[in-house]
Order: C-alpha cells, then structure tokens, then sequence
C-alpha cells in the first residue's frame, strides 16, 4: 500500500507542470527579447533607445509615423524578400538619418499597436540603393537583407533599399534579425494593410 502511493504520481503533478508549461508559453508571447542573445554592443544599443518607447519622445527625434500597421501573412516566394509569414508592426522613420550607418542612429522605429498604445518592438537600419552603396551592408556582424523594392503602400516601389530589422524589445522565435516576427499583430483597421513580401532586386 505504502509503495503504491509513493511510485504512483498523482494525476495532479502532471496538471501542475502542464499549467506551468502554458504559463510560460503564455509569457513568451509578450516577453522582451532576452539580452543574453545580444552582444554587449547591441545592449549598449538598445540601452540608449529605450528613451523611444514613448513614441512621443520618437516624434520630438525626427522618427515620424507612417501611420499603417504592416503583416505579410503569406512568406516571401521566388524572386521577393524570403520573409516568413508574420507581422511588422507600424513604422516611425526619420528621414533626416538616411545616408548614415549608425547602430545607435537607426532610420526606422518599430511599434506594435497593443491595448490602445504603441508599443517599441525593433529597430530597423535602412539604406537606399545608390551607386555608392557598392556592397552589401553588415549591422552587429549581420548581412542587411535585400536589395529590395520599397515597401508598398506606404512606401514607393522605386524606394529601392537594403534594410536590417533587429528585434531588441521584443522576442521574435523566428530570429533576432528576421524581417517579420509571427507574434506581431496589427489591429482591424483601415491602417492595417497586409503586403506581400518586396520584390528582390539586383544591384547595379
Ligand atoms: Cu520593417
């Protein structure tokens, strides 16, 4: 008898571990990208743009909405961006930084519209094709992605770039750097705007 209800486990354990599993699972949808995952530069980085998680403080910087919320539900085919399925959230962009390739002066702030409010998931570094953009640009070590067309909508086609999206406030489980997070969603709106991956184009 004794033996019995010390091998047996009660039904009630594996209820447990599986309520802590989903607690976690639960807590990985809204969870901030770890920093163990980012160099100590890339801490440094986002350390000194905390500051833009009042989109506020964005605008006063020159980083000015684009006003649409962005996802790709479908993954970029032959000949675009081979973006996976997922959202990119709504983009602030500061004109004035084109040309210059600075970790600590990205072009582009990342929200996520969450609970009424603009939430700073990413940054994003952008750089127009020019013919002094010869090769390919690196970011923390990391190929840029593109040469692509602009981002339409919101953007013209003719707005040919390459750009590197880095998730430093926001767990992406498709990678730090992938273009699209599958945990960004945007809001029903007549601003949400569902786009197929750029069109990939070749660098002359
Ligand atoms: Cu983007």
């Amino acid at each position: 008898m004794r033996n019995a209800s010390t091998v047996r486990r009660s039904p009630w354990t594996d209820v447990l571990k599986c309520a802590i599993a989903l607690l976690f699972l639960g807590a990985g949808s809204v969870a901030a990208q770890s920093s163990k995952d980012m160099t100590p530069e890339m801490q440094k980085v986002r350390q000194a743009l905390d500051k833009y998680q009042d989109p506020i403080a964005a605008v006063h910087d020159g980083y000015f909405s684009t006003v649409g919320c962005i996802e790709y539900p479908k993954a970029g085919i032959a000949g675009q961006v081979p973006y996976r399925a997922g959202g990119m959230g709504v983009h602030f962009f500061n004109v004035a930084l084109m040309g210059k390739l600075d970790p600590m002066k990205p072009q582009v702030l990342v929200y996520q519209p969450e609970g009424g409010k603009l939430r700073l998931v990413a940054a994003e570094y952008f750089v127009p094709l020019s013919p002094d953009s010869k090769e390919r640009p690196e970011m923390f070590g990391h190929p840029f992605d593109g040469p692509m067309e602009g981002h339409h909508p919101l953007m013209p086609h003719e707005l040919k770039h390459y750009d590197l999206h880095v998730w430093f406030w926001k767990r992406n489980p498709a990678g730090l750097f992938s273009p699209t997070n599958p945990e960004v969603k945007c809001p029903k709106s007549p601003y949400t705007f569902k786009e197929t991956a750029p069109a990939l184009v070749t660098h002359n």
